[in-house]
């Protein structure tokens, strides 16, 4: 079975390349920037990945994120990312990358853009995947902190192919977001978002119905609403589910009640993916073999969930036809 997950060619559409931050390159990227940061060793590092909801995860991510400043650190991320994509037979991915985590800092727009587009470019090129990318807008903050991140973002439209919302879900709905989202479908932007991570299926309802959104990121509580189940099905919307980060906040207390099964039973388009594959113990084929292994999965589901990550990708369908 794990060889069957291994050589499955798969795309990933739901990760956060300041996720994807390995300890190593933190180090390394630190140091370059005479930056200090709160951990003398890798192990210490470990420890301190140790969360209870979304919040703990989020403080610590964010701070990890302040040490990329130049473009060479965003390409560095990004790249290794793809390497780490090329060795687990990913074709492509769908990279979130979040501005404001960075432009709050005093980082350019640009400076995050071209470091990771560069790096995509090389990643076609040199290891043969194939990306796009997704600007979310970080949820906590305001929607016209969102709006000032949709301008910035406009002289690169041509990069950029979907808006997301992520960061602290409970506290901040899909609602609050409207008007931008409204704003970023007029420029062209595919609009989707987390929703039923920690939030309630009204979450969900919201970013479908407020937001337009065509892919939902997580979707977990959807299950709580049997009208929501058979809507996403009538609107044949995809989940991205990330078993593993799941784990890691408690949104299931063990994988072995985790409503991946579940979901796919009631014919739901579902995907398997990392999230923040640094921080949750685990890359996309590690989230493949420990959700089979706890749900029992077939080999014949094991394929259609990286079927439908191809199927509900959001590349040209000329490529995608090549990709089915
Ligand atoms: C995230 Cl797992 C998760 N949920 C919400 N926002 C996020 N940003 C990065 N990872
Ligand atoms: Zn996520």
């Amino acid at each position: 079975m794990k060889k069957f997950i291994k050589n499955l060619p798969k795309a990933e559409l739901h990760l956060h390349i300041e996720g994807s931050f390995e300890p190593e390159l933190m180090f390394e990227i630190a140091k370059r920037n005479n930056i200090t940061i709160p951990y003398k060793s890798i192990e210490e590092i470990k420890k301190a990945y140790n969360f209870n909801y979304l919040q703990d995860f989020l403080d610590i991510y964010y701070q990890s994120a302040a040490v990329l400043v130049t473009a060479q650190d965003f390409y560095d991320l990004t790249f290794s990312y793809l390497k780490s994509c090329a060795a687990q037979n990913v074709r492509h991915t769908e990279i979130m990358f979040d501005p404001q985590t960075h432009t709050e800092r005093g980082i350019s727009f640009e400076t995050v853009i071209s470091g990771i587009t560069k790096a995509c470019k090389d990643g076609e090129k040199k290891l043969a995947i194939t990306s796009l990318l997704i600007m979310s807008f970080l949820r906590h903050l305001s929607e016209k902190d969102a709006f000032k991140t949709l301008e910035q973002s406009l002289p690169f439209k041509d990069k950029i192919t979907a808006v997301g919302l992520d960061s602290s879900e409970l506290g901040n709905p899909p609602s609050k977001f409207k008007n931008v989202y409204e704003a970023s479908i007029k420029e062209g932007y595919i609009p989707v978002a987390h929703a039923g991570e920690e939030g309630t299926a009204t979450y969900v309802w919201e970013a479908l119905d407020i937001l337009k959104i065509e892919r939902i990121d997580h979707g977990n509580n959807a299950l709580q609403d049997s009208n929501l189940i058979s809507e996403i099905l009538n609107r044949d919307i995809a989940l991205t589910v990330c078993p593993l980060s799941n784990k890691a906040l408690k949104v299931v207390t063990d994988l072995k009640d985790h409503p991946l099964k579940k979901m796919l039973d009631l014919g739901l388009k579902v995907t398997i993916n990392s999230d923040d594959p640094a921080y949750f113990g685990g890359n996309i084929n590690k989230n493949y073999f420990e959700i089979q292994a706890a749900l029992n999965l077939t080999k014949h589901e094991i394929y259609q969930l990286a079927k439908n990550s191809f199927k509900y990708s959001f590349i040209n369908d000329t490529l995608k036809e090549q990709y089915l």
